[in-house]
């Protein structure tokens, strides 16, 4: 059971969640820094000030990275540390922590994919509108050009921004994620489609100040829906239950994708917001409608779904007792088959799974090592399904384990983890968990470890 020839296997994090120093070397603030200093935001207070203290602790990070032998390393950069004002002057000092970090990685012969946003929105820009100002999609091409212009000549695989639907929908309209907004369905349209230009402008400026050929995508959040049986009807109501706008908020596919990928916002969408959508200047849907060279999907869980009256969708429950990870999400091994699958069908771009993962409660045994079955479980599970979709023609390119390790999983602190490597946050210590040496038989065998 080999994956094809060349396939990428990584891991992921993110600046806010693993770096810390975040006041440090010139860093500006950015949202989170500031949303976890008002009580009630985090769980038990907690914040990524020290996170797993990378921006120290690199080096050691990447001496893992190659023990486990991932070929690549989806990481993303702090915006405010590049530009303390998100816009106008450059950090050298901050700027050189990316350098550093890059040419470490290659030099480790880890490929990496970098996310230009992860949600650490510069606080100054949030000051003057954020997402809401029209403005805002310049200060994201601006930011775009200052790090492109600085590691195209050694970074070649770009995402502009980490799931939209996330730091849109928590952040500014369930109010849970910073800035802790609840704005209603007019103004939430408007940031996200600030946000869409955004991601275009970003695309054209990777595109016009690469120093090297370049592959460009983002990493977006696969809203996925399995069928119950697999019956043709209940095939298409999950296929249609997964290109479709239903509720009135940005939790979905097509409201993000079609505009990026097929150049218009879905009509169903267009029609359920009636006078709340967008208003749409002439040359927007061009700006936001990019070619890209892959689509990135983060998919963790789903719901399963039947063809109920006339082939409508009908969602099917989990069934009691049916296994969740610590957050609480399902675990649903289908989706990365049906997720890569159908979006591969609908948009025809080769797909990255770009996180998979699970939280768990893990911690350190009485033999001082870190075991994580129900991970490694996990993990077999999923990535059995993505290797059916993949031979089963869909365009998989590779696939990022989320995360690395432990590290601050925003609203909920530090009691989720996530990690293949156990941290332990007092003294810093990484622990490969078993799951990490799992990984490591499967890179290396490109796939045919699996179901040991
Ligand atoms: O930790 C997050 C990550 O930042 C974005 N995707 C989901 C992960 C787990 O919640």
């Amino acid at each position: 059971m080999n994956f094809p020839k060349g396939f990428v296997w990584g891991v992921a994090t993110a600046s806010y969640q693993i770096e810390g120093a975040a006041r440090e070397d010139g860093k500006g603030l950015s949202i989170w820094d500031t949303f976890c200093l008002k009580e009630g935001n985090i769980w038990n207070g907690q914040s990524g000030d020290i996170a797993c203290d990378h921006y120290h602790r690199y080096p050691e990070d990447i001496e893992i990275m190659k023990q486990i032998g991932v070929n690549a390393y989806r990481l993303s950069i702090s915006w405010s540390r590049v530009l303390p004002n998100g816009t106008g002057k450059v950090n050298p000092k901050g700027m050189a922590f990316y350098d550093r970090l890059i040419d470490q990685l290659l030099e480790a012969k880890i490929t990496p994919y970098v996310t230009l946003f992860h949600w650490d929105y510069p606080e100054e820009l949030y000051c003057r509108g954020g997402w809401l100002n029209p403005d805002s999609s310049d200060w994201f091409a601006e930011y775009t050009k200052v790090v492109v212009e600085k590691l195209s000549d050694r970074v070649k695989n770009w995402m502009t921004m980490n799931e939209p639907q996330v730091f849109i929908n928590h952040g500014h309209h369930h109010g849970t994620h910073a800035p802790g907004l609840k704005l209603g369905t007019a103004q939430l349209l408007r940031t996200a489609h600030n946000t869409l230009l955004s991601h275009g402008k970003a695309v054209q400026t990777i595109r016009a100040y690469s120093k090297s050929a370049c592959n460009v995508g983002l990493a977006a959040v696969g809203v996925v829906f399995t069928p119950a049986t697999d019956k043709p009807a209940d095939i298409a109501a999950a296929r249609q239950a997964m290109f479709s706008v239903t509720n009135k908020d940005v939790w979905n596919n097509t409201w993000w994708m079609d505009p990026m990928l097929v150049g218009k916002y879905p009509e169903d969408g267009l029609a359920l917001f009636g006078a709340d959508a967008p208003a749409i200047r002439e040359k927007d849907m061009a700006i936001i409608h990019q070619p890209l060279d892959f689509l990135g999907l983060n998919i963790y869980y789903g719901q399963t779904v039947r063809a109920g009256k006339e082939g409508q969708p009908e969602i099917i429950p989990d069934p009691v007792g049916h296994p969740i990870t610590f957050y609480h999400w399902g675990v649903n091994p289908q989706t990365l088959y049906w997720g890569p699958k159908n979006f591969f069908e609908r948009y025809k771009l080769p797909i990255y799974i770009t996180e998979n993962g699970m939280a768990n409660v893990d911690w350190v045994a009485l033999d001082g090592k870190v075991h994580d079955p129900q991970r490694i479980d996990f993990l077999n599970r999923y990535l059995l399904q993505l290797f059916k979709a993949s031979k089963d023609g869909a365009d998989i390119r590779g696939y990022f384990q989320w995360s690395l390790m432990d590290n601050f999983e925003w609203a909920s602190g530090y009691r989720e983890r996530f990690g293949m490597v156990y941290v332990d946050y007092t003294t810093q210590q990484r622990i490969p968990k078993d799951s990490a040496y799992w990984y490591k038989d499967v890179i290396a065998s490109n796939g045919a470890a699996f179901g040991k």
